[in-house]
């Protein structure tokens, strides 16, 4: 027994991870159901490290020093199941399997407790970046016990992305299925970011009258600033990008019907349930799902619009400008949502997650990698216990600078009949967050009217139904 680590699921994800471990000087135990990949990946990679093939399950577990550690690479659901059952035979108390693919946390939670009770470990680890990041450095998100993260610990911490100040994008999130729980929370916010920057462009192309090469010329500006990111960074890219065959701009010849995995859909699904308003990321899975309804479409092509016309000249420009602000605020909005989930899911499960150490790992390898996450890492760093980012005094300040711009480039939107679903909630959240008084109390006088569902008073404690269909006398009501 010879490898430190292990992977089974050869695909691009789980070869590349492999191919990650070996570089960084670990034996890297390989094994997938039919052997013909794992044999590629020693033909083609072989040099790049040590690697021990092995045929059969039986081969593969034997090569691994213990405790063993063995990551799952397939796809998830039902494949993740039929591996795990196949490997629990044959481990022993203490080894650990991972399940680096994208599971349901409610399923890694599930496959964490049954495990536990054979005395294994069962780390659910989110891990993002893609094929390039599980290559090069993935943020890495591991759940489950402590005890497994101080051996498998090292061995993710030196393959995982370093961020700017040399840190590993990699922490023990917090028990069973916390890892996953923030991967899921992850690609939530990835998609919050993606509708913004939609939105920005959409902006830019139809109010501002910007072609494609030039907005890519003006996200590379805002790509200097504030927003410096990965997604701003390929956004630019792919606007730049002229389409072959037509000589038009490659945006123009891709079918505008946005399709999702379901990590997205579940995150909104979570929340619903967690009770957390994670408007901003709702708005993009919606989006996304409205695009695609062709038919719905179609049917609404001929209802009319508002007939503004394009900006130009320095009117455009101020626009574009407004237009960086406002997606900076959005962007602020739909962070604090998201940090919101993690933290009131950690009240939820028990997780003790540490909310800045989140932002600190995904500064890195990750799809939503940003300067900003250092901002937010700092935030939680200068007060742990913070209930909103927008609290935070350095976010409050660069969001009240912004927001006269948010508001005129929502309203010119609504104007120029431009959907942007993500701005405007973002704001809307933003208003209602900091409103002295909200219309919820017409709602609750409503619920008791129709249903005697009570209210609270702002005057004194109690609970009280007012009789709506006799005298409308108030009653106290314990
Ligand atoms: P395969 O090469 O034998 O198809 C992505 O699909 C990866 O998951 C592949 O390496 C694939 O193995 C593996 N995989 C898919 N379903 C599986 C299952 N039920 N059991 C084991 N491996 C599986």
């Amino acid at each position: 027994a010879t490898a430190q680590i292990g992977v089974t699921g050869l695909a691009v994800m789980g070869s590349n991870l492999a191919r990650n471990f070996a570089r960084h000087g670990h034996t890297v135990a390989l094994h997938n159901r039919t052997y013909a990949k794992t044999k590629a990946l020693v033909d083609q990679h072989g040099h790049e490290g040590d690697f021990v093939p092995a045929e059969t399950a039986e081969d593969f577990v034997a090569s691994l020093q213990k405790p063993r550690r063995i990551v799952i690479m397939v796809k998830a659901g039902e494949a993740t199941d039929a591996v795990i059952d196949e490997f629990t035979a044959l481990l022993e108390p203490g080894d650990v399997l991972i399940d680096g693919g994208n599971a349901h946390f409610n399923d890694t939670r599930r496959r964490e407790a049954a495990l536990r009770e054979r005395g294994i470990h069962f780390v659910g680890a989110g891990i993002s970046g893609g094929e390039e990041g599980a290559l090069n450095g993935p943020s890495i998100m591991p759940g489950g016990s402590e005890e497994s993260y101080k051996s498998l610990g090292p061995l993710l911490e030196s393959i995982a992305a370093k961020a700017e100040d040399g840190s590993p994008c990699c922490t023990h999130v917090g028990p069973d299925g916390a890892g996953h729980f923030v991967k899921m929370v992850h690609n939530g916010i990835e998609y919050a970011d993606m509708q913004l920057i939609a939105e920005a462009y959409d902006l830019l192309r139809s109010v501002a009258g910007y072609e494609p090469g030039r907005i890519a010329g003006t996200f590379r500006e805002w790509n200097q600033g504030r927003l410096d990111s990965y997604l701003i960074e390929i956004t630019a890219e792919v606007l730049a990008h002229t389409d072959a065959a037509t000589g038009r701009p490659f945006v123009d010849v891709v079918a505008d019907e946005a399709e999702q995995k379901g990590t997205g859909r579940w995150t909104v699904q979570t929340a619903l349930d967690l009770g957390v308003p994670v408007s901003g990321i709702g708005e993009a899975v919606f989006a996304r799902s409205l695009s695609g309804h062709t038919g719905l479409r179609a049917a609404a092509r001929g209802l009319s619009g508002p007939t503004a016309e394009a900006l130009t000249g320095d009117e455009a420009r101020v626009f574009a400008d407004q237009v960086e602000q406002a997606l900076y605020a959005s962007k602020v909005v739909s962070y604090a949502q998201g940090w919101n989930m993690i933290s009131r899911a950690s009240e939820e499960y028990g997780w003790d997650i540490n909310l800045g150490a989140m932002a600190a790992i995904w500064r890195g390898g990750c799809i939503i990698r940003a300067a900003f996450l250092d901002r937010i890492r700092a935030a939680f760093a200068a007060d742990p216990a913070l209930p909103t980012l927008l609290a935070d005094q350095g976010f409050a300040d660069e969001v009240g600078r912004a927001q006269e711009a948010w508001r005129t480039v929502v309203a010119t939107a609504v104007r120029h009949g431009v959907p942007t679903p993500g701005f405007s909630a973002a704001l809307a959240y933003y208003d209602a967050l900091r409103a002295e008084r909200l219309p919820a109390a017409l709602t609750q006088a409503q619920r008791d009217f129709f249903g005697a569902h009570t209210y609270r008073r702002t005057d004194r404690p109690g609970s009280f139904h007012t009789l709506w269909s006799g005298d409308r006398s108030e009653q106290s009501v314990d």
